[in-house]
């Protein structure tokens, strides 16, 4: 392990709250063989290739550390957790999962994740839970499998990576996702992806495409599309959580509202239709939001006051972002205990439905 990826921070001390850490991935190693046949074959998406060829190819720690924690759901993990003083992960399919794959390898292997993921949190009840993955390739089968994800498997919340193929799930072709999803009474987590081939050159010529901005602006933009597009007039109790700190979406709130009404009442694009509430709306009542990759507590504060405190919840990103003193860091920040309680653990347990 290099330094980015260990610390030799102290065990974080016994706190009056659980560490629920909410965007914490594993990788089938099944898996990894399906992706190394994507990344051999022809003409393979460049952001997976930038992605994910490179933690399946290099040799530096951060990668063979990262490899090697996704593909364990066992003592290892729990060891880690233990070492950080994290009492359960909320984990799901790392990205892009099963929606770089064609659509038939798509919906089968999802099952499988699911299933794995299932039997790990039936081992660790008190550690683990899982969310449920599903190939947006074929909406009515994904909308299944969320079903039989939450009522037979017992997973809580849904992992959608971002795009599909460069598609995003504002298209109405998609929305039995949404009506599952709101049906099942389960929310969406809406996880990064790189930026789909159309629009990844500018990102990929500087190396910004990952998870350093990349991953925030096509997340973000794929958020805005579910909002503009009236998802939410047609799915009101729709809740979709948001990583990285809503991917800026907090911070842009004022502009989008403002220049939202603006382009709606000059009638500018067909595209853009009225939508019952402004873009910030929506943001506050569909939208929880989770601090994953960002230790800053005034970005946090920033957002709590936005968001509202019950809104704002705590993940790690293991093992992307296995940086065990954030959580000193977190646990350190100056706010009411009951603050802090929502933080790491109670809005947690309201969003996923944890018992
Ligand atoms: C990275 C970061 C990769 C995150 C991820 O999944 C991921 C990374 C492939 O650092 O390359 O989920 N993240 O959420 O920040
Ligand atoms: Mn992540």
């Amino acid at each position: 392990m290099d330094q980015s990826q260990t610390t030799t921070a102290p065990r974080p001390g016994k706190v009056a709250y659980k560490r629920i850490a909410t965007e914490e991935a594993f990788a089938p190693a099944e898996m990894l063989q399906i992706w190394r046949k994507i990344l051999e074959g022809a003409d393979p998406d460049p952001g997976f290739v930038s992605l994910i060829g490179f933690y399946m190819s290099s040799k530096s720690a951060r990668a063979r550390h990262i490899i090697e924690c996704l593909t364990d759901l066992g003592e290892q993990r729990l060891h880690h957790m233990d070492e950080a003083g994290i009492d359960r992960q909320v984990i799901a399919l790392t990205s892009p999962g099963v929606q770089v794959m064609d659509g038939e390898s798509a919906v089968a292997f999802a099952k499988v994740a699911n299933d794995e993921l299932a039997e790990a949190v039936r081992k660790h009840p008190t550690r683990f839970t899982g969310m449920v993955a599903v190939a947006p390739q074929d909406p009515e089968a994904a909308a299944k499998e969320i079903e039989r994800g939450v009522q037979k498997l017992g997973l809580n919340g849904v992992i959608i990576n971002s795009h599909t193929h460069g598609e995003y799930l504002s298209d109405p072709k998609f929305w039995a996702i949404f009506e599952a999803a709101e049906a099942n009474d389960t929310p969406i987590y809406l996880h990064p992806n790189t930026p789909p081939r159309n629009m990844i050159q500018p990102f990929l010529e500087c190396g910004l495409d990952g998870a350093i901005f990349g991953f925030g602006v096509e997340t973000g933009l794929h958020a805005l599309r579910i909002i503009t597009a009236g998802v939410f007039d047609h799915f009101p109790k729709l809740r979709i959580i948001l990583g990285h700190m809503g991917e800026a979406l907090p911070f842009w709130a004022y502009r989008l509202d403002y220049m939202h009404r603006a382009t709606v009442k000059s009638e500018r694009y067909a595209c853009m239709k009225p939508i019952q509430k402004k873009p910030s709306d929506y943001l506050r009542e569909n939208f929880y939001i989770t601090n994953s990759g960002v230790a800053d507590e005034a970005a946090i504060k920033y957002t709590q006051g936005m968001m509202g405190a019950d809104r704002v919840m705590y993940a790690m990103d293991y093992p992307y972002q296995h940086a065990i003193e954030e959580v000193g860091i977190l646990d350190n920040m100056s706010s009411t205990p009951e603050d802090k309680k929502r933080f790491y653990q109670t809005n947690a347990e309201v969003a996923f439905g944890l018992k």
